[in-house]
């Protein structure tokens, strides 16, 4: 690298602090740029690693992430910049740190509240060390065509405005972050462009000054003039002015120090950043530029004249044949993201999911369009969940009473039902509340449980084509098929399931009618006539019931019931309802620490 040159077109950083949007820019950058290698080598965030995707042009890269900032170096030993993101309150020292590594020469720090003892001490380091500080307060710098710090700069569409994408012949450096970005703009308007650009920070104490990168562009030969922006507050330009005197600066330097409008007010003013404050006359604007005139730079009478002054010497240097304006380029196109392009209106994406129930994206979630704070305030119970989540639609009280009772008298049916038994041996297991649950939730099928849906079916079919209990029971029997909902292997004719009579007895009560489970206790009576056993069980109760649920409000049309029944909702009851008991019978086992489940031998009949 030249004397004098901070970076080129191979440079590339470690980014401290995971920070999406400035790292993508900074790659977008280098796309723009052309260069071959990204930019952003690695990523330190602390206390993680592994891998973080970007884009560099249309390809997805993964930039490797590192959770300390020696290993970073160590895997990245040709990554000299060190780009910190951290807060004001982590950035002295992450920054110190970087300071110290081998590899690492410069440092941009754009955390704003940096302790100025700290800088101060930075700044030493960097100094002894022959390292560079940029910042704190900053944005950073840019070499236009080759590496950019950040958010330097902007968006894509400004550096293209400002044509970044190449060098020009401009060295720009300012206190400002924001007014280094006007100011690219600017002298893109009436030069062939900046060559670097560097903002130094509105802290009254910078990691590096205005003459550091004055005097630096100086020795850099493709920079042939230089611009300057200083700011009223601190004495920083009369170093700039002492260079100039002693004539160590021998390319021609345009500057302006804002702030002049600080006379109009009354007592001290102090503008953004921490060093642009009005202090003595020494500090004013107008006094600094004052002395940089005097001492030999260019320096309009106001901001609004600063632009004609950059052109004038630009178009002196073109006369003189002191710069041959750098041919214009044309930059490839980088791809916009989707985000931004749908944001914009630009382009328009499929969705993939498509969802009718609930909707979390407004100031509060809805459930089929109830907000949650209507759901708390009108007192909604779970069977109003339930019928919005599953129905979409509110449904009577009776009716959310009926689902509540379901969900209450399934919760659980003892330790010996084939769902709690597998809920306990996992338990036993030593397996987590999730696994224990899944486990017992996988038996729920046909025989366990699963019965409710196909009871539904059946008995509807049956009933709505008139089948006479004999002509349902016996067809199905042809066909090999056991009766849903009918049978259980502990209730008995004389022992009736008390779930059953309860739920019939609430139907009866509240159900405009119950013409499926009356149809189901026929069907009973007769499969009673042929064994103890085949009594109506709780699913066969609960499929019935909820057919009668459905055409008695008169909230169903008939081809939705036929689809819920299609579709096959009402196993869920019983799952939700067990869920319940699943989730205490773990609690029980582990609660009562009981060792690792082994049937015992006796218990299985070893034949051949
Ligand atoms: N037979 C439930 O059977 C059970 C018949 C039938 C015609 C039938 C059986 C069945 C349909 C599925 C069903 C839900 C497997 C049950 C539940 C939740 C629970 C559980 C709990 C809880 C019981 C003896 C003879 C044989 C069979 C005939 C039996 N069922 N015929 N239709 N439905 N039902 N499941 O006692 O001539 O001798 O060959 O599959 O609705 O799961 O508490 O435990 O809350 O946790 O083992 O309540 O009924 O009877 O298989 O020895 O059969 O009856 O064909 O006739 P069993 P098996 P045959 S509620």
């Amino acid at each position: 690298m030249a004397t004098g040159q901070l970076f080129s077109k191979t440079t590339q950083a470690l980014f401290y602090n995971y920070k999406q949007l400035p790292i993508q820019r900074m790659l977008d950058f280098d796309f723009l740029c052309g260069r071959v290698t990204p930019s952003v080598a690695g990523i330190i965030n602390p206390g993680g690693d592994g891998f973080q995707k970007l884009f560099f042009g249309q390809e997805e890269i993964a930039i490797p992430v590192h959770s300390a900032i020696d290993a970073a170096c160590a895997a990245h030993p040709t990554a000299d910049v060190f780009i910190n993101f951290a807060s004001f309150r982590s950035a002295a020292a992450s920054s110190l740190a970087a300071l110290k590594q081998p590899t690492i020469r410069v440092v941009a720090i754009i955390a704003e509240g940096v302790p100025e003892a700290d800088t101060k001490q930075l700044i030493a380091y960097a100094r002894a060390n022959n390292k560079v500080v940029i910042g704190p307060a900053t944005v950073g710098g840019i070499q236009a065509g080759a590496f950019k710090i950040g958010d330097t700069a902007g968006t894509i569409d400004n550096i293209i405005q400002c044509r970044l994408y190449r060098p020009g012949s401009v060295g720009f450096v300012s206190k400002s972050g924001g007014m280094s970005n006007e100011l690219y703009n600017t002298i893109a308007r009436v030069t062939d462009g900046i060559y670097e650009g560097i903002a130094i920070g509105g802290d009254v104490f910078p990691g590096s000054t205005l003459s550091d990168h004055i005097l630096r562009f100086n020795n850099i030969p493709q920079i042939k003039m230089m611009v300057v922006l200083g700011e009223l507050g601190g004495r920083d330009e009369y170093s700039l002015v002492e260079a100039l005197k002693q004539g160590k600066v021998n390319k021609p330097v345009v500057a302006w120090v804002s702030g002049t409008c600080a006379r109009l007010f009354k007592s001290e003013v102090q503008f953004g950043h921490a060093g642009a404050k009005s202090g003595g006359e020494l500090e004013s604007a107008q006094a600094k530029n004052q002395a940089l005139r005097d001492a030999g730079a260019v320096v309009p009478t106001s901001y609004e004249a600063f632009e004609t002054s950059i052109k004038e010497t630009f178009d002196k240097l073109v006369e003189e044949g002191k710069i041959t304006p750098v041919k214009e380029v044309k930059p490839p196109q980088v791809p916009e993201d989707l985000n931004s392009a749908i944001k914009s209106g630009k382009v328009r994406a499929p969705t993939h999911i498509i969802s009718t129930i609930s909707d979390d994206r407004g100031e509060e979630p809805c459930y089929a369009g109830v907000p949650m704070s209507s759901i708390v305030e009108q007192g909604y119970g779970v069977g109003d969940v339930i019928s919005l989540l599953w129905f979409k639609r509110s449904l009577p009280r009776y009716c959310t009473q009926f689902i509540e009772i379901c969900i209450m008298l399934c919760a659980d049916h003892g330790p010996c039902v084939s769902g709690a038994h597998n809920t306990i041996v996992t338990a036993r297991a030593g397996k987590d509340l999730v696994s224990s649950l899944v486990s017992g939730l996988l038996t729920i099928g046909p025989r366990f449980g699963g019965a409710v849906d196909d009871a539904a079916r059946y008995f509807k079919d049956a009933y709505d084509r008139n089948l006479t209990p004999y002509e349902f029971v016996e067809g199905m029997k042809k066909k090999g098929i056991r009766v849903p909902g009918i049978g259980h292997r502990i209730k008995r004719g004389d022992n009736r399931d008390k779930r059953v009579e309860l739920l019939q007895k609430f139907a009866r009560t509240h159900f405009p009618s119950t013409k499926y489970m009356e149809y189901a206790v026929e069907v009973e009576t007769y499969t009673l006539s042929k064994a103890n056993n085949l009594v109506m069980n709780v699913d066969g109760a609960i499929g019935t019931l909820f057919l009668d649920l459905l055409a008695g409000t008169g909230l169903f049309t008939k081809p939705e019931i036929d689809e819920i029944v299609e579709i096959g909702y009402l196993n869920g009851l019983f799952v939700l309802a067990r869920s319940i008991g699943l989730i205490g019978h773990t609690f029980d086992q582990k609660r009562l620490k009981q060792p690792l489940y082994r049937h015992p031998w006796e218990d299985v009949l070893y034949t051949k």
